[in-house]
């Protein structure tokens, strides 16, 4: 028995793979993190090391003190995390403050986790909160459609979620709260990552203009399946938008997306659809 032959450790390696075969993960592009369960944190303590020193991320959540984290490697690639895990992920911990992590395995040859990790930190502890604890997948790409409607589309969650909701019937089922946009900033620190969960407060998907995607949900299949759906919406939207040289000739209007909510008991945000 290893730690790569643990169920959680082996799902979570699966969704890398998933998402370098889907082409959002170019380079070191992308991050993906999972607040591990606690009988999941047993499962994989007999391969923890000596844990290394602590440190500090910027910000801090009281709610997440504690709780252990897989995480990709900062300037790690997804196309590699397969083939050699201990150097492009790691298990860290969070201290009895919930301001500083420290690894306990993996990331290996002096890796750090993802430079975006106070993004997904934040995000953690709103969805986290927001969820009674339901939530516990961040997940990070740079899914090009999605990116391309940044330069055309307003910088708002309704126009946004409408573009997206109008370009596939399933849409508004898989994400009836809709998705959220930070306006263009630095990535990789403090302020960002204030802007993003600011957002998650109220969206489980937030748009990094110019730059891709975040996702949250409860699980692997759920989290991947919406930032699959919401990036196909956004090709459905592109392809349209090309082949019509911008002119839309029809869509689902918005009486249809009020039939479809009743139909599917899901509600969806009314001032979207104004
Ligand atoms: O390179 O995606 O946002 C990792 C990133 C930074
Ligand atoms: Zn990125």
């Amino acid at each position: 028995m290893k730690i790569l032959d643990v169920d959680i450790v082996k799902a979570y390696i699966r969704m890398c793979s998933d998402g370098w075969e889907q082409g959002w993960h170019e380079r070191n592009g992308g991050n993906l993190t999972y607040r591990l369960k606690k009988e999941e944190v047993e499962q994989c303590r007999p391969f923890f090391h000596a844990p290394g020193a602590w440190v500090k991320m910027g910000v801090s959540a009281e709610n997440l003190a504690g709780e252990y984290f897989l995480t990709t490697g900062s300037g790690k690639y997804f196309r590699n995390v397969a083939l050699d895990p201990e150097h492009s992920i790691g298990i860290v911990e969070v201290n009895k403050a919930g301001d500083s992590w420290r690894i306990i395995w993996g990331l290996e040859g002096g890796a750090k986790p993802t430079s975006e990790f106070p993004s997904h930190f934040m995000n953690h502890s709103v969805r986290a909160a927001a969820t009674g604890g339901t939530y516990r997948v961040i997940y990070h790409a740079h899914p090009a459609n999605l990116i391309a409607l940044t330069y055309i589309l307003p910088l708002t969650a309704r126009d946004f979620t409408r573009a997206l909701w109008q370009s596939a019937t399933e849409c508004p089922v898989v994400f009836p709260g809709g998705v959220g946009v930070v306006p263009w900033m630095v990535p990789g620190g403090s302020e960002i990552a204030l802007a993003t969960s600011k957002l998650m407060k109220e969206y489980d998907a937030v748009v990094w203009t110019h730059h891709g995607l975040f996702c949250s949900g409860p699980d692997f299949d759920t989290t991947f399946g919406l930032m699959h759906t919401i990036e196909k919406a956004a090709q459905i939207h592109v392809l349209a938008l090309s082949a019509g040289q911008g002119k839309i000739r029809q869509t689902i209007s918005a009486d249809n997306l009020r039939a479809i909510a009743k139909e599917f008991g899901v509600t969806l945000r009314e001032e979207f659809l104004n």
